[in-house]
């Protein structure tokens, strides 16, 4: 297991001084974030960012995320000019040293929340999904933003996805994905890069977008898609296991024993007798995901690729990007370093 975690950059308020003292911190996941969706990266901010993780000791080897363009996912003609530039991203990341890119499929919206500073009874605060707060949110208005979402959609742009997505089946997103693979997984493979799909998140539709990547059977068909080692997944604890129907530790257990995981994202979540859920602390008993179960099938199956703390709390009257900051998520990674330290050791 090699211990990772996410830093936006030089902007970042937490900093990479700091998360080097997280024992037994290791890689450092990023993205070249001043590039519109869909262009080539610079081989300078590639370049810079790596510069900065090593002068710190740490390693730069996992990027998240090199987005995916709504053409490739809608499928339309354009898609080619912007799957030619996935590919050189890939090419030019490889050659910086990266072996793992997370990225998603998720139609216009990363992850959704319907309040990002819900104050829990111990005053720290989360980020939660309300079902009755999500009936009321209008994306189209183009005044709601998340931190995951693409802030550079205007009015008219949003209007525009959702016409065209109004007209796509599911089934249409699964022959736009597997055409998207087919053209970028020999890629990675030739430059020994894993790439990483990120779940759906929640796993469900969201203001009537279709969402495929949300169950076993639905990750089934996508390791299918292209059979390669290459083509893997992010298996994100919190994003699949906020749905009651997903069994999280079969589910990595299974996905882990056939080496398909290649990055691991644990966070914690309480799921709401409605199908909502509020994010909670990475203890097992602050939620509904039994960490130690989940961590136990990855050492059986000698998991070896990269694992991350996702999501925090803000405590300690931190301040900053919300799941984001760097208390919560480095109390995550001494509790997961914790089990894996005891795992290791009863095996002996
Ligand atoms: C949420 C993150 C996601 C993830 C993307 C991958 O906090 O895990 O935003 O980075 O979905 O493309």
């Amino acid at each position: 297991m090699k211990l990772s975690f996410r830093w936006y950059g030089k902007d970042d308020p937490v900093k990479l001084d700091y998360i080097r003292q997280i024992p037994t911190m290791r890689s450092i996941v990023t993205a070249v974030y001043d590039v519109p969706v869909g262009e080539v990266w610079p081989r300078e901010s590639i370049a810079e960012l790596k510069k900065m993780v090593e002068d710190k000791g740490l390693v730069f080897d996992v990027i998240e995320s090199v987005p995916v363009h709504e053409d490739i996912k809608l499928g339309r003609p354009t898609r080619d000019k912007y799957i030619e530039s996935y590919k050189e991203n890939i090419r030019r990341l490889a050659e910086a040293g990266i072996k793992c890119i997370c990225y998603n499929f998720m139609p216009v919206f990363d992850w959704t929340r319907t309040q990002l500073d819900h104050v829990l009874p111990d005053g720290s605060t989360d980020l939660v999904y309300y079902k009755d707060q999500v009936e009321k949110m209008d994306p189209l208005t183009g005044e709601l933003s998340l931190p995951g979402w693409d802030a550079s959609y205007k009015k008219e742009d949003l209007k525009d996805l959702f016409d065209a997505y109004g007209k796509l089946t599911e089934e249409d997103m699964w022959d736009n994905l597997k055409y998207f693979l087919e053209n970028i997984i020999p890629v990675a493979e030739e430059c020994d890069v894993k790439m990483a799909i990120h779940p759906d998140d929640p796993p469900w539709n969201i203001f009537g977008l279709p969402r495929i990547i949300t169950c076993e059977k639905n990750l089934d068909r996508f390791l299918k898609l292209v059979d390669n080692p290459y083509n893997g997944l992010t298996l994100c604890t919190g994003s699949l296991g906020c749905s009651k129907l997903n069994d999280m530790v079969h589910i990595v257990d299974k996905y882990s024993a056939m080496g398909r995981i290649h990055f691991m994202h644990l966070r914690n979540v309480k799921i709401l007798d409605d199908g909502g859920f509020e994010e909670s602390a990475h203890y097992s008993g602050c939620g509904s995901l039994d960490m130690v179960a989940i961590l136990r099938v990855l050492y059986k199956n000698g998991f070896d690729g990269y694992l991350r703390p996702d999501h925090g709390r803000m405590i300690w009257g931190e301040t900053g990007r919300p799941g984001y900051g760097l208390y919560d998520r480095a109390l995550g990674a001494s509790y997961i370093t914790g089990i894996w330290e005891t795992l290791c050791k009863l095996d002996k």
